[in-house]
Formats: C-alpha cells, structure tokens, sequence
C-alpha cells in the first residue's frame, strides 16, 4: 500500500459545505442500503467535488439526475463538474455490518448494529465531506425489521416513527444541532432500557435513556446516577446546560475504545457502564464515573466547539481530560491528582521519549487512528491545567467563557483556544503555543543557594530532548509551584513565608513562571533552613533534577501539605533504593540496607493518613517509570532490582502489613451492612490499602496461600476484595493458585467482564508457566480474538508483563508478534496498539533489541498490513 501522509500545514478551508443532510438507513440481511440527501454549499466555485467513502457505490445524483461522470479510486469520489450554486447530492451505498470486525462505521455485535465515526468511519457508510470543518444538521430515518431490531435510535430527538405492512417499522431522529459527520451515530437492535430524567438548571426536563442487553439492565444504576452528577457539576462549575431533550447512552461489548460522544446518543463499551459491586472493583467504579462524566463534558468541548481538523484533536481531548479529572477530583478528593501524574508518568512520558512520540497537536499523520494517544489526552491535559495554574480558577473561566461566545457551532483551533485564554485576561500566552508543536518532556534542573542576607536562590535551566520529528527545541513557558519548609529543630516542618520582591507581602506558595533557558528567581526574608518543595500539584509535565539528601525528601513525605510532593518524595526515595538496588546486583554485592528509606515507609505506616493515600504511598514506581532516560535497558535486570525493594518492605514489615489488613477489616465491619461493600471514596481507601497489604502479606510468606484461600469465599462478596486476594496470589507458583483461578473463572463464566479480569490475571502473573497460561487461555470458549476487552486483557497485559513479555530468548515478543499479525487482519486499529508494546526496541540491550527488531521486520513484511500497524512499527524500525 502507497503511504499517505497527512501535514497541518496543508489545511485547506473546504470547497464545499453541507448545510443539511437526510440519511435513509433501509436495514436488511445481510445488507443495509443507506440513502443520502445532501445539500451542497460550494465555498470554492468550479472546483472539483471530492467525497471520501469506502463502502460500494450504488448511485449518484446531483438535482435528482443521474450523475455518470465521476472517478472513485483511493477512497474518493470525485465529480469534476458539479453547479456553482448550492445543491443536492444524492448518493445511494451498499454496506454489510455482519462482515465488519474493524469496528468503525456500522458494524454487528451480539446481533444488534452500532456505529463507531470518529475520527473517519463514517466514510465507510456513505460518500461525504468526512472531515470534522464540515458541520451540517442532520435528519436520519430508520427502517428495520421490528421484531429483530425493535429499538431504531439516532443522533437528537425522535420526531416521527411508523409501522410497515411487512412487519417493518421505521424511526425518524433529527439533530437541530449542525455537526461533523464523526459524531453522527446509529443503534438497531433489542436492548432493554432503563428511563430516568435530569432537570436542567433552567428547568428543562432531559430524558435519559440507558440501552443494554437485558441480562445487563440491573447493572446501569451506577453510571445513570455518574451522568446525573456531571451534568450537575457542569452547571455549577462551568455554567453549561444540556441542550436536547434527551440524553441516550448504549453499551455494546465489542468497542475499540472506552466511549464515543456522539450527539444525543453515547456509544459506550459496557466496561465503562455496568457495574455492581460484586462485579466490579473500586477502581471500575471511578473508571466508569469519569468516562460517563467525559463523554457528557464533550457536548460542550468537542461538540458544539468542535476540531477545525483532526490535528487540533488535544483541542476537545486535553480540555475534555482536564475537565473529567476536575470532576473526579471534586468527587474522589485530592488522591486523584497523583493518579493522574501516575498515568501520565507510566504511560506518557515513555511515549514522549520514544519512537512515536509527538507534540499534543501533531504535525502529521500516516493514520488519524494512531494519534488518540496519551500525549494527546494527558499531556493534552496538563497544558489546559497550566493554563488554569497561571490564569487561576476565575481566569480560566473567563476564558472559557469568551471561548464559547467566540466559537459555539464552529469547527476551530488550538490557537483559537490559547486567543481565548489570552484575550479573556490580558495574559500572553504566545510562548506557550509551543506546549503545542514541541514533543518530548522537558527536562528542569533546579538549584538553590541561601544568601546571608535572607535571599533563596532558585536557579532553573530547563532543556526539551531532541524528538524524532524535531532535534533543536526551544526554551517554553513553564508553571513552577513552589514552597519551603523548615528544616530546622524548633519549626520542623513548618512552612516558612517569602517575599518575592521588596515590596510584596509574604506568601508561603507561588507559581514561578519560567521562561528561558536559564533564569533565577530570588525569594527574599528566607532567614532559616529550608527544604524547597517544588513542582507543587505536579504543576507541569516535566522531569525536575533537585539534588535532595534523602533527609529532605523525609522531611517533605513527612510533613509538605501538597499530597503529591508528599507522594512523590517517597516516589524519590523508592528510585533511589531501586537504582542503588540494581548496581549491587550488577556487582554481586549484598543489598544496601536503606536505612532512610525504610525509616520512611514504617512512618507512613504508622502515620495517621488516610486509608487511600496510604496505600498510594506504598506503591513502589513501575519498571516503565523506571527506564526514562535510559538506554540499553535490561528489563529484568531493573525488576529484579525493584522486586528486590519489594521483598525487603515486605519481609521487614511483614507485621504491619497483617495488622493493617485487619484494621481495614473491622473498618469495613463498622459499615451499615446495606452498603458495606458499595463503591464510596472512603470505603474504597480501606479496600485499596487492604488490597496492598495482602500483596506484600503473600509477598512474604507464600505459604499463606492456604490461609487467604480458606478467607476467600467471605470475602467474595465483593469485586475488589476477589480482584485484590487473586492479584495477592497470582504469582504464586502452586496449585492453589491456579485452582482459585479456575474457580473464578467459573463463578463468573457468563459475565464478560469478569471474564476479562481473569484473562488478565493469567496473563499478569510472574509464574515460570504464564506464556503457556495465555496460549491456553486463546482456547477458552468464553476468549475470542475478535473482542477488543478480551484482547487487550489477554494480550495487552502479557505486554506489560515484564519478565514474560521481555523473556530473553525472545518468546514473549515472538507471541505477541504472531498475534499483532493475526488482529491486523481484521481489526488495524487494536493491532496498531498492541504492537506499542515494541515501542521500546531501540532503547534495549543488544541482544533484545535484535530479537524485537526481527519480530518488527516479519511484521512489517505482511501481505496486506494495515497502514495503522504499518505507521508504528515504521516509527519503531526508522
Ligand atoms: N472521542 C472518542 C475517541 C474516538 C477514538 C477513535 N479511535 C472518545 C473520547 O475521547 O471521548
Ligand atoms: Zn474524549
């Protein structure tokens, strides 16, 4: 296939509009016939009309004649002549859902049809303008057999329906609102529903309307109740009112992704809406709260603000992300935050240093499909925070306001966003555009000097590592939070108040706002010694280098009242014994004692903390955060290392780790029987730190299996206890293990989503047989390749599986390959991610990197590879 790059820099306004456009879906077997009516806006006269479309082409006509003069090659449809002033388009196609397993455009799952169009599936169902500048109101029409496809649901508000001689009926659906062809969206099938209503603000009543299978109806309470609560919140928050009389979301198992935000009618995978606290963890719940709080702030930012072009994606994402992890925060509390830094740590930051890395709006792209990446969203993210670290809660709105009154009903940009920040409050933002086309994490190395005369010196040079698309970057506009703690006897730990010029009042918190490659700041009146707390809140995503003695960083863990540099001067700690871990492995020398560091894990297991964040702070950084900056990269030497740190805490606390549980245990026994095991934060805390305990409980006594088995079936009456005791015992090499494995999977044989957890769990196990495991696992009757949950649960985790994935004779990458290969035939765009896993090739030892290389080149070399799979791995091997 010939290699089409897609460059921002050749954006051309379109040469035609379409106001209006009237679909006509006549579903039949096997086939479905889709009739469009189009009307026509020429922008650019006399130039050729160029459609996208990849379904077959029945007819075209343009006025009601036939129109015979047309070239169809490449996935367009092109018409030389057309009039010069506006009018209608008819285009008639074929298509046949039951043979589309790629899950984009209108596929069959579980015998109903859904559609997925973002970014570009709506091509595969007509012949159209599909790009997201394209706005148009749209009518569709239904028609379908009434006994299999009872529920016919679209895009706005019903507003016409009718019953056939021949037992068909047919539904009309019309969106007063104009959008792109990507949010348009079609369901047919028999789901059950579950009716509720949301009173606006205004008073408008919203119907809202769940769709599931019926198995599944008893399972929606949870995610109706999350919309009810985000719509809510955008009211107070943002001032944003729904705007239609309904609010339709429809689960469906088969999903390339979480969610989709089509107008008026969400298409959700059923991950991201069922849930019950015997099937679902804690962190299901959260998972859910936020993807449905996601999917509804996207009818304002993404939906009636909407992308000029897909390189302006990180416009509707990152400001979608920030404003869900806004909504999370205000729910969950301020453990969210570090969970958002952690993500992005683990997930981001090896993205922004490796093959595929990009800026938050790429320059270019081989498949659109491929950028809806963690840069995009999450870095995404954090640029729209900074924005909000600089202007303050009251500025940012004020720029969101004026970003609305600008923009509603428009396709725009990312500068148009930034115009709107700046202009709203007379702040410049014009070095900040480069957050925007600069990729790679910017590196901050700080360093502070205390002067005689009171000064505190804090010097910063910041630097952007070379990218592969960019190698000389410059300087970028950078939020630094700060504050200082004492560290002297009398006001340990005390926060020590500076002036930041003559003149100002004391403050104890400011945001530096670094600009140049090198720049100093003075904070005056420091008069004691002090430990800095910088990068408060995480207040940028960058890597900050401060020369802290482990005494500082005690110091900060025990006493900073910023939760994530308290988290992240553990996070220190932990590197730092891990690093010094590996190089007495490397020189078979005895292990260090980590006097400093243990000191501080037995404080925060001691300290009065809450049960959540205790558990957060014992959580050891992942082998991923750990390769940043690094090269020729020994995968297990470094886990070897870190599951060293693992055994000590575990064996040294091992009391503690027994106690703790128990404690977590009377809490939960304290509950109100009725919602004892029901998801809330607090509940949550509990459960999570118990979770973490049982892991280093079996951790350090492997024999306690029998135990943690006997105590299983009480505790089974919950999803994050069941997940957390096999988690605890998954890699445990005896057969007990794998019989409580058996067991769940046939307690929860007909949940799918359970099904995935199991799938998961054998496939993130350290026992000498997992690759076995998860070779057998592809026979289990309730695993299919060809769903995208139970992929990704099995083989997405065996990626992640350090010492499988990274097996030295090559196996692990072996499997994976062959089954990249596989998927790519019919599903490009899960094939495409799993084969990220490879992302890391360059930066490995030789001998690794020699076996992924060939794993890459057979892939490469497939008849027919998709251009997604194709895109990534000619990133990898360039
Ligand atoms: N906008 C969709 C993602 C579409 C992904 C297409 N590969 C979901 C979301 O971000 O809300
Ligand atoms: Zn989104």
């Amino acid at each position: 296939m010939s290699k089409t790059v897609h460059y921002l820099k050749d954006y051309q306004a379109p040469a035609y509009t379409v106001s209006h456009t009237d679909l006509h879906f006549d579903i039949q077997e096997p086939y479905t016939t889709v009739q469009a009516d189009l009307a026509v806006v020429p922008q650019n006269i006399g130039a050729p009309l160029v459609l996208d479309g990849s379904a077959e082409l029945l007819s075209v006509r343009i006025n009601g004649n036939d129109v015979n003069d047309y070239t169809l090659a490449d996935e367009k449809l092109t018409i030389a002549n057309v009039p010069h002033e506006a009018f209608t388009l008819s285009v008639a196609t074929r298509i046949k859902p039951s043979e589309n397993k790629s899950l984009m455009g209108l596929y069959a799952s579980g015998g109903n049809l859904f559609t997925q169009c973002e970014p570009e599936g709506f091509r595969k169902i007509t012949f159209y303008p599909d790009r997201p500048d394209v706005m148009s109101v749209f009518t569709t029409t239904i028609t379908a057999d009434e006994s299999r496809y009872p529920v016919l649901l679209s895009n706005g508000n019903k507003t016409d329906s009718g019953k056939l001689s021949d037992g068909r009926h047919w539904v009309k659906w019309s969106d007063p609102f104009a959008k792109p062809s990507y949010l348009f969206a079609l369901v047919a099938g028999d789901l059950a529903k579950t009716s509720d209503s949301f009173t606006t603000r205004s008073g408008k009543k919203v119907a809202i309307e769940f769709y599931t299978a019926a198995a599944d109806q008893n399972k929606t309470g949870f995610a109706v109740e999350s919309l009810k609560n985000a719509m809510r919140w955008d009211e107070t928050r943002f001032d944003l009112e729904y705007d239609l009389d309904i609010y339709m979301v429809v689960a469906v198992g088969d999903f390339n992704m979480g969610a989709m935000e089509n107008k008026g009618l969400n298409i959700f995978n059923t991950k991201y809406v069922l849930a019950d606290s015997r099937t679902a963890t804690d962190a299901d719940f959260a998972g859910i709260e936020s993807v449905i709080a996601h999917e509804y702030f996207h009818n304002w930012t993404g939906n009636r603000v909407t992308c000029r072009d897909w390189f302006q994606l990180s416009l509707k994402e990152g400001l979608t992300v920030f404003r869900d992890q806004e909504f999370s925060a205000d729910r969950a509390g301020m453990l969210t935050r570090i969970e958002n830094v952690a993500l992005l740590r683990q997930h981001q930051f090896p993205e922004d240093a490796g093959p595929t890395a990009h800026p938050v709006r790429p320059a270019s792209y081989e498949e659109m499909n491929n950028f809806y990446t963690m840069t995009v969203y999450e870095k995404g993210a954090e640029v729209v925070r900074m924005y909000h670290t600089f202007l303050g809660e009251a500025g940012f709105q004020k720029g969101m306001k004026l970003y609305f009154q600008r923009h509603d009903g428009q396709a725009v940009t990312c500068d148009d966003f930034r115009a709107a920040m700046a202009d709203a409050n007379g702040f410049n933002f014009d070095q900040f555009a480069l957050w925007y086309s600069q990729a790679g994490t910017p590196v901050l190395d700080v360093a502070t000097e205390a002067q005689n005369n009171g000064d505190y010196l804090i010097r910063i040079k910041q630097h952007i590592p070379a990218t592969p698309d960019m190698a000389d970057k410059k300087p970028m506009m950078i939020p630094v939070k700060i504050a200082l703690f004492s560290a002297e006897t009398d006001s340990f730990g005390q926060p020590v108040a500076f002036g930041l010029n003559d003149s100002d009042a004391l403050q104890t918190e400011t945001v530096l706002r670094v600009t140049e490659a090198e720049q100093t700041f003075v904070l005056k009146g420091v008069n004691r010694q002090v430990v800095p707390s910088l990068l408060r809140g995480f207040s940028a995503p960058v890597h900050l280098n401060y020369p802290y003695s482990d005494e500082d960083l005690s110091v900060l863990l025990a006493a900073d009242n910023d939760p994530f540099a308290r988290w992240e001067a553990g996070q220190t700690l932990y590197r730092r014994a891990i690093a010094a871990n590996e190089t007495a492995l490397a020189q078979k020398q005895p292990l260090p004692e980590h006097t400093k560091l243990l000191q501080a894990v037995e404080y925060v297991l001691k300290a009065d903390l809450d049960a959540g964040f205790k558990a957060m702070l014992l959580g050891i950084p992942p082998e991923a955060e750990l390769w940043a900056d690094r090269d020729a990269i020994d995968p297990l030497r470094i886990h070897h290392a870190r599951e060293a740190l693992l055994d000590i805490i575990a064996t040294r606390f091992k009391d503690y780790f027994y106690a703790l549980n128990s404690e977590g245990a009377q809490h939960e026994q304290q509950a109100d029987p009725a919602t004892r095991y029901e998801y809330s934060p607090e509940l949550a805390g509990w459960r999570s730190l118990r979770n973490v305990c049982r892991t280093f409980v079996l951790r350090a006594d492997p024999a306690h299996i029998d135990i943690v088995a006997e105590r299983y079936a009480a505790m089974a009456q919950n999803m994050t206890h069941e997940w957390g005791i096999l988690s605890a015992v998954n890699h445990n090499e005896s057969d007990k293990r794998n019989e409580l494995l058996t067991a769940f999977a046939q307690k929860f044989s007909e949940d799918a989503l359970v099904m995935d957890k199991y799938f998961m769990l054998v496939a993130s196990s350290r026992r000498s047989d997992t690759l076995t495991q998860v070779q057998t696992a592809l026979q289990h009757p309730k695993f299919s390749l060809e769903n995208p949950n139970k992929a990704r649960s099995l083989l997405g985790a065996f990626s992640r599986n350090i010492p499988h994935f990274h097996a030295e004779n090559g196996s692990g990458y072996a499997f994976i390959a062959d089954k990249v290969m596989e998927i790519d035939r019919f599903n490009p765009q899960v094939a495409a991610r799993l084969v990220q896993a490879f992302n890391i090739c360059n930066k490995l030892e030789p001998v690794r990197r020699q076996h992924m290389t060939e794993q890459l080149k057979r892939i490469q070399a497939q008849q027919g590879l998709s251009k997604d799979t194709a895109e990534i791995v000619g990133k990898i091997l360039a």
